[in-house]
């Protein structure tokens, strides 16, 4: 019989890596799952057992902490050591910040979880594989990292990172059978976002409104994938979006009726309250619009306020309507920065 592979999961406890750890316990592999998170890991342990018997070994430290977690991999029993996958999934945004007015402090923690937390994974696996003569190394890459997005530009920056250290790793490794995956998610509902708004749940939940997206399952099966077909194979980089997402900011959203009533009643309301209205000129490739939204207004009041259709926003030049489209904000971007508008 094959000897079971053992995987090593890297922020394990909730989201992308949680649907890794499930979808690997699933088919048989052996599991070590860290995270900081002791409690979450231990019910991700107990679920797993339940479910599919499987062999999970907890692993809780900060990968940010290199000599913890350099204690860590020295302290995993004999049976254990040789890890055979290595998941590098650990990884945050904290802020919406522009570049030249975010907090250096929480970009240190942005950037030391990305990008170095997962070099010093890397560092510390992978020679135990390259001796072996066997392994695969998985990182969590993102669609962020292909290109920058409005206030996005450090966490945009660390997944170009982690591009560029697993094409590298690929290239110090080509004369080993040890394969790199880049897994580049687009959309995938988890904590992710909450995280991202510092706690705000609402505007969290206001990423995904109108799209169906991805979720930690949906990455795990590609993560999963990547790591089953036979080892001649390498999937060097996958992509992988919502059906409704072209490109970090492009994502088509449905609108649902009940709201769209409500909206428009809202539109009705600021149209007959338009004394108190600024106008606001918005400039289109062909020619500009006078619009009225109140004062402090979002997107949503210019565009229900004054039956701006989709395709009028489309019209709206091409960066304008990246902004428009950026999930971030979608329709409650205030007008000011969802659009490039003058007051007139
Ligand atoms: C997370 C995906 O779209 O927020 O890596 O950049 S996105």
């Amino acid at each position: 019989m094959m000897e079971k592979k053992i995987v090593l999961i890297t922020g394990a406890s909730s989201g992308i890596g949680e649907g890794c750890a499930r979808k690997f316990a699933m088919n048989g592999y052996r599991l070590i799952l860290n995270g900081r998170n002791v409690e979450k890991l231990n019910a991700v342990k107990k679920e797993l057992l339940e479910k599919y018997g499987a062999d999970v070994y907890l692993l809780p430290f900060d990968v940010r902490d290199r000599q913890a977690a350099h204690a860590a991999l020295e302290s995993l029993p004999e049976e254990w050591k040789a890890v055979d996958i290595l998941v590098n999934n650990a990884g945050l945004v904290i802020g919406v910040d522009k570049e030249h007015e975010g907090n250096l402090d929480e970009w240190d923690i942005v950037i030391d979880t990305n990008v170095k937390a997962l070099l010093a994974m890397t560092r510390l696996v992978v020679p135990g594989m390259v001796e072996r003569g066997r392994g695969h190394v998985i990182n969590m890459g993102s669609i962020a990292g292909d290109y920058a997005y409005p206030g996005g530009s450090v966490y945009c920056a660390c997944k170009a990172a982690v591009k560029a250290l697993s094409d590298g790793l690929r290239i110090d490794l080509v004369d080993t059978p040890i394969r790199v995956t880049n897994i580049k998610p687009g959309l995938v509902e988890t904590n992710f976002s909450v995280v991202r708004f510092r706690g705000n749940r609402e505007a969290a939940d206001n990423v995904y409104k109108g799209i169906r997206p991805l979720t930690g399952d949906d990455i795990a099966e590609v993560v999963y994938f990547a790591a089953a077909v036979p080892e001649h194979i390498q999937i060097a980089e996958v992509l992988v979006m919502p059906a409704n997402q072209a490109t970090g900011t492009i994502v088509s959203r449905k609108q649902n009726l009940y709201k769209d009533m409500i909206n428009f009643l809202f539109g009705v309301l600021l149209l007959t309250g338009s004394l108190l209205a600024q106008n606001v000129c918005v400039s289109t490739p062909k020619t500009s619009l006078v619009l009225s939204a109140p004062e402090g207004g979002t997107l949503r009041h210019l565009y229900y306020g004054n039956r701006l259709s989709e395709a009028d926003l489309q019209n709206i030049s091409a960066a304008e309507a990246n902004h428009a489209a950026y999930p971030e904000y979608g329709l409650n971007a205030p007008v000011e920065t969802a659009l490039a508008v003058k007051h007139a």
